[in-house]
């Protein structure tokens, strides 16, 4: 975390960590395991999940949130990787989001592995965009699921809502407005 710290005083002039400065910042560690820059448009997710103060960059406080989710998942993704091929393959994510208590059909696998992954490969920044959308795509359903029993029901309004933050990115002054 020594080069997340460095960032955070390189960015002391306001204070806020941008989607680009957290790209070169985890690029810089090493963070997403190779030798391509990290996802920005994860970079964008991570700051959407975290932007409490909705400022749409990253604070300090959030930026410290964001330092402890990105151990778990990084410790995560090495426990996922049983053969330590260095990215999660079909067969591993399957086992790992079982254990995690995901229940889906192998259908909807399909849908998550074709999004992230690439040649059926997931790598380290693809793996925290697939846990950042299905944490949030959990949490929205659970909130509508007054009766856990596994059933909800959506508006219209909601799912735009939930595509355009989440799904889709678009530019930050469109996301929050409706919330
Ligand atoms: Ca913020
Ligand atoms: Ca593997």
């Amino acid at each position: 975390m020594v080069c997340f710290l460095s960032t955070v005083y390189m960015c002391q002039q306001d204070g806020q960590i941008s989607a680009d400065e957290l790209q070169r910042c985890l690029t810089q560690c090493g963070m997403s395991g190779s030798y391509k820059p990290f996802n920005l448009e994860t970079c964008r997710l991570m700051i959407n999940m975290l932007d409490r103060d909705m400022s749409g960059s990253m604070g300090f406080n959030e930026f410290k949130e964001l330092s402890g989710a990105l151990n778990g998942w990084k410790q995560n993704f090495m426990a996922m990787d049983r053969d330590r091929s260095g990215t999660i393959e079909a067969q591993e994510l399957h086992q790992a989001l079982g254990t995690m208590g995901y229940n889906f059909s192998n259908q909807a696998l399909g849908v998550i592995i074709r999004r992230h992954s690439t040649q059926g490969r997931i790598a380290f920044d693809d793996y925290v965009a697939c846990c950042v959308r299905l944490r949030s795509l959990t949490d929205q359903f659970r909130r509508r699921d007054s009766t856990q029993q596994g059933t909800a029901a959506f508006q219209y309004d909601d799912v735009s809502i939930y595509l355009y933050k989440c799904v889709l990115y678009i530019p930050r002054p469109f996301c929050h407005t409706r919330n």
